[in-house]
């Protein structure tokens, strides 16, 4: 739509605001884009899901409608099917998503006051599922393969997760001919290296696309791995992460992601909190580099300058977000905030803010008597479970800690059924803190 035929009344403008949702896997995107799409769409037939929002709309009307796909090039993220899942008995998570994919809504928010009768302001609302691994290919792109090989291998040195990627590294003849079974043999390793670093709740691992390939055939060129030696082996492994790099510079370039205005960047800190000091410690870097990816259009590398705002140029907010914050009660949910907000820092000219929020709240918050003394807990049935139990799993520092909180590990974190929902969750999706979340990005809209 023109917006000049707009301003001279013909016919109200829709605005497209697009905000990217990242977090690596199981970070909670998929319920968070379900959770939201189901209580917009029920806050738009007046139910009170989202006060935050309501309240700053002020009594002025929303109307909220999935938007037509059209002849979009980017999968579309289907909410009714990810909200039967939570909607059925015994409720479900929703299954797991592959990468990147678009959900897209039309709202219409009337006007305030006097103008309450002129037409309303339409906004097209894309929220993008953007994998986190994929994120953290963009510091890649600034350094070389001897340097990212160089910092990759120390930070794999003694951990027992790569033992066999490294004994084979270390094993190699110095000059290794350029062979494709040693290329393809030390990639296997390394992969499987990064899978177990994984599972033993590591965050920063590059290149984020061996843990979460783009869609369609692996081409030859992704196998590659870390090594630091001369050689010809050396030189295929660099021409081949050079490749790897073409397609992350295009794939930040390619129009069908258009540009992002608004990020929020999805944390599972509770679960880093409790898998240990050396997960806490990474998935803070991780977020750190996120949030130095942004910080980019500021301090960029002179060539680097040239694409980086395709996807980042043009974020005026971002939410760094800690998920799943229904495992702690209220009182404790102040301190995460805090958390995430500390773990990222403010990238100069980027409104940011840290929020602890629970997209699908599975769990009350009730008072427990622990050895004598009342803890905020809370209550909530564990998958399988015949009953509800309770659940206290620690304190949440409000900062990142130090050495004497690790001598008490925070306990386990049960996996929760979600809470039964009326009327196929045409009535929207219990949540703690997604009204608050979605203000903040859209405030200067609202
Ligand atoms: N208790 C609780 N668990 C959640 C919440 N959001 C996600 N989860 C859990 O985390 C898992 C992964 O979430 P998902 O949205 O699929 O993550 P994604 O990989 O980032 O899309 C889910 O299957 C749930 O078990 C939440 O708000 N509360
Ligand atoms: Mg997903």
């Amino acid at each position: 739509m023109d917006p000049l035929a707009a301003a001279r009344g013909l016919l109200p403008a829709r605005r497209t605001v697009r905000i990217g949702v990242t977090g690596l896997a199981r970070a909670g995107k998929t319920a968070l884009l379900t959770s939201l799409a189901a209580n917009l769409l029920a806050a738009g037939s007046g139910m009170p899901t989202l006060p935050a929002l309501s309240a700053r709309l002020g009594g002025r009307r929303l109307r909220v409608a999935m938007a037509p796909s059209g002849a979009a090039s980017l999968p579309r993220f289907d909410p009714a099917e990810h909200l039967s899942a939570l909607a059925a008995d015994p409720p479900r998570w929703p299954a797991r998503t592959g990468a990147v994919s678009l959900l897209a809504l039309d709202l219409e928010i009337g006007r305030p006051g006097l103008a309450a009768n002129l037409p309303s302001r339409r906004i097209r609302l894309e929220l993008l599922d953007y994998p986190g691994e994929w994120l953290l290919d963009l510091p890649l792109l600034a350094q070389d393969f001897p340097a990212w090989s160089a910092a990759t291998l120390q930070r794999l040195e003694g951990r027992a997760e790569a033992r066999a990627f490294l004994g084979f590294v270390h094993g190699l003849p110095r000059n290794a001919p350029a062979e494709d079974a040693l290329a393809t043999t030390g990639h296997q390793l390394y992969a499987e290296a990064l899978g177990r670093l994984r599972l033993a709740g590591l965050s920063l691992l590059q290149p984020g696309r061996f843990l979460m390939p783009a869609p369609g055939p692996e081409p030859p060129w992704t196998r590659f791995f870390p090594l630091t030696a001369g050689g010809p082996l050396a030189a295929l492994l660099r021409e081949r992460y050079e490749n790897y790099r073409a397609q992350v510079r295009d794939n930040l370039m390619a129009p069908s992601f258009g540009r992002v205005d608004r990020l929020v960047v999805l944390a599972d800190l509770l679960s880093a909190l409790h898998a240990g000091e050396a997960a806490f410690t990474d998935a803070a870097a991780a977020l750190r580099a996120v949030a130095g990816a942004l910080r980019w259009r500021r301090g960029v590398p002179g060539w680097l300058a040239a694409f980086a705002p395709a996807l980042f140029g043009g974020i005026g907010r971002v939410a760094f977000a800690a998920s799943k914050a229904d495992h702690v009660a209220d009182r404790q949910r102040g301190n995460l905030a805090s958390l995430v907000g500390s773990l990222t820092g403010t990238p100069g000219g980027i409104a940011t803010r840290g929020f602890a929020i629970a997209s699908v709240r599975c769990t009350e918050d009730v008072v427990w008597t622990l050895e004598g003394r009342p803890v905020s807990a809370v209550r909530g049935r564990v998958a399988g479970a015949a009953r509800a139990g309770k659940s206290y799993p620690g304190e949440v520092p409000d900062k990142p800690p130090g050495g004497e909180f690790w001598t008490h590990p925070f306990l386990a974190l049960p996996d929760f059924e979600p809470m039964r929902i009326a009327l196929g969750g045409r009535g929207g999706v219990p949540h703690i803190g997604l009204d608050t979340l979605l203000a903040f990005l859209l405030e200067d809209l609202l």
